[in-house]
């Protein structure tokens, strides 16, 4: 636990959007008078028709029920785009940084606004209409933001799947929210390297049982793909043939904008389903005020489009102020490990946004590949994905911030939308791995198992008692397992699955999840689905699959992998079992480390005890706690002597 206090630099209290006596009453203002405060900012974003109603929302048990501004009308393509055409047409929207440094592309406003209009014709002309769910499985290049945006101007509700999942999970996920259209590219590069991506959706349609009916090829690389007639179409040959206008569609602020399919304790994905006015108004709101962006600003935010994180934080949020938001396709060690600092340069970026599990790796390659760096532009640096280590965020300060720029740690998840604990650069002090104070109308609480509130200097499981706009309205065609999954858990409060602690200043320090999902380089995996797609290998009978300490992914993956009678447990099935779990999920749910064990240790009513298993994972012998009530206890000793050696 770090002791270190980073005062607010005067020179930001004065310029910033907000210092500390601004933060606390308009902290006060929000949580007070919601209707108030949020009716407020709503008027950040422009309507259609306005709003008369701000919050209506229920977390009574039975009857869960978010609504924000729910009588407005607006179009979320409309406020990233068009809006913006008079003033800063000719500014720079995106800035694109190909994988290769000598690639990239600027993109004005109105650049912009052609290519969405064009990708939202293309979309029409293939029977996209408002509310038909749309699937896009593209790497990062400026079509990624085109086609989502294309969706919004009509309506439609995108599903955007991370381009390292493999064709099963695309697959699911296509199926589970009845996408007809598929978006895609020829194929995804990165650090040099060619992903397969049409050839994944092939496999993957392959599976569905009604196929799909269009899937659009983007060319990124050229590669030659199977084209199959009728259904798939490469998109510059379609665009050639439709206009770059189409209206943008009044859609209400409860219409769905997208869904996007995240990892839980149990199951299968769960399709989070966001909506339109609340949503959009929270992305934006956040990203102004958390990074304090003003005009002239170079944003960039190193996530994917396949995370929410790349949904608010480099589209939506960036874009509904009027931002330049810079996309990355490539990965920060290629073609070498100062290629981060390389583009903060080539570009003047100001304010930079990534994942600690970037900084500890780049942190590896020691400071010379910084250094050698100017990074002059940088005036703000942020963090995101998972709690960041002390030791992190002082190299990250220290090093390539130069001591000079305020580091903004935000707390937040697929399911909240936006940042909901985060400092605000020119109000709140900084302490190295705290997440610090809760955004605007975000009224965290931290509770005991049994669920009473905690006062004061406290350590807990971390909930929020009430809602805010960028709040997810349901799991996309099971809203019963939305309530049971956040909020039955304790009663009338939004659970969040994440332990933290909270210190004598009411400063939050997020302590990771509490439940079985592990958090691998930022990256969300539940234990429950690497599990099945081990049991689902005609070897294997039993898995049990838990998280370990890792020094650069945060946590990675250990897989306990009981197996059918008479199988030898061979090196050899060992990378078997690792290549079969990257072929049913992806590459990032590859297990680190497979332990062969004849025996797990369950309860005698045959539940498996992941305590134990956790705590041998981490070599925390000692601390193994009452064996007793385990159905066999030697196998405990098995377990220990056999353990799998880290990396
Ligand atoms: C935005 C995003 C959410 C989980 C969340 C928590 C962890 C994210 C964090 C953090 C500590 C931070 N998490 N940001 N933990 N400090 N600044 O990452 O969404 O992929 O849904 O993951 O990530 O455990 O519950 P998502």
């Amino acid at each position: 636990m770090s002791e270190k206090v980073y005062d607010v630099p005067s020179q930001w209290a004065q310029k910033a959007y907000v210092d500390d006596a601004h933060y606390q009453s308009m902290y006060a203002a929000s949580v007070k008078d919601p209707d108030a405060f949020w009716g407020e900012h709503g008027k950040r974003i422009d309507w259609f028709t306005p709003y008369t109603k701000v919050k209506n929302t229920s977390y009574d048990p039975g009857h869960v029920s978010i609504k924000w501004f729910e009588d407005g009308v607006t179009n979320v393509a409309y406020n990233c785009v068009d809006r913006h055409l008079e003033e800063r047409g000719d500014q720079v929207a995106i800035i694109w940084e190909g994988d290769s440094p000598d690639e990239s592309r600027k993109i004005t406003y109105r650049e912009l606004s052609s290519a969405v209009n064009t990708f939202a014709n293309v979309l029409r002309n293939r029977g996209v209409e408002k509310g038909d769910r749309v699937t896009i499985y593209l790497p990062m290049i400026p079509e990624a933001a085109f086609a989502m945006l294309a969706c919004a101007r009509l309506g439609a509700v995108h599903s955007i799947v991370f381009g390292g999942f493999s064709p099963d999970s695309l697959a699911g996920r296509i199926a589970d929210c009845g996408s007809k259209c598929v978006i895609t590219a020829d194929e995804g590069l990165r650090g040099g390297r060619k992903v397969p991506l049409k050839a994944n959706v092939d496999a993957a349609a392959a599976q569905i049982e009604d196929g799909v009916d269009h899937v659009i090829v983007v060319r990124r690389t050229g590669g030659k793909v199977d084209m199959t007639p009728g259904r798939d179409v490469y998109y510059d040959e379609a665009a050639a043939m439709v206009t770059d206008e189409c209206p943008a569609e009044p859609v209400n602020a409860e219409d769905p904008l997208f869904i996007l399919y995240t990892s839980g304790s149990t199951g299968k994905p769960k399709g989070v389903l966001h909506t339109t006015g609340g949503y959009l108004v929270y992305a934006s709101m956040t990203h102004q005020y958390i990074f304090d962006y003003h005009p002239g600003d170079v944003y960039w935010c190193t996530a994917d489009v396949g995370w929410v994180t790349g949904h608010s934080y480099i589209v939506y949020g960036p874009l509904a102020n009027g931002a330049t938001t810079l996309m990355f396709e490539g990965i920060p060690n290629y073609p070498s490990v100062s290629r981060f600092w390389d583009v903060i340069d080539k570009h003047q970026v100001s304010i930079f946004y990534t994942a600690p599990t970037a900084i500890r790796s780049l942190m590896q390659a020691g400071e010379e590949p910084v250094k050698k760096t100017s990074r002059a532009s940088l005036r703000l640096l942020g963090s995101v994905g998972e709690p960041i280590n002390p030791e992190a965020w002082e190299w990250y300060y220290r090093v390539v911030g130069d001591e000079r720029c305020p580091i903004v740690d935000t707390w937040w998840q697929t399911e909240t939308g936006g940042i909901l604990i985060t400092p605000l650069p020119g109000a709140t002090k900084l302490k190295p791995g705290s997440a610090t104070r809760p955004f605007f109308g975000v009224m965290p609480e931290v509770v005991d198992a049994e669920g009473k509130v905690l006062t004061g200097a406290c350590e807990g499981n971390l909930v929020i008692a009430d809602s805010w706009p960028g709040q997810m309205r349901t799991v996309y065609g099971d809203h019963e397992r939305f309530e049971q999954t956040y909020f039955s858990t304790y009663p009338g409060k939004y659970f969040t699955g994440d332990g933290c602690r909270r210190d004598e200043d009411g400063f939050y320090w997020i302590t990771g999840r509490v439940d079985d999902v592990i958090n691998v380089s930022g990256h969300r995996m539940g234990t429950a689905e690497v599990e099945s797609a081990l049991v689902a290998h005609p070897k294997v009978s039993e898995a049990a699959v838990v998280g370990f300490p890792h020094d650069i992914k945060g946590q990675g993956i250990y897989a306990y992998v009981t197996l059918m009678d008479g199988v030898e447990p061979t090196e050899e099935l060992r990378k078997e079992l690792v290549a079969w779990v990257r072929r049913e999920i992806g590459p990032i749910a590859s297990p680190d480390l497979i332990q062969f064990a004849p025996g797990l240790p369950k309860t005698r009513s045959g539940k498996i005890m992941r305590r134990i298993l956790r705590k041998i994972a981490e070599d925390q012998f000692e601390s193994l706690g009452d064996t007793s009530t385990l159905a066999d206890p030697g196998v405990v000793d098995d377990l220990i002597n056999n353990r799998q050696n880290k990396r």
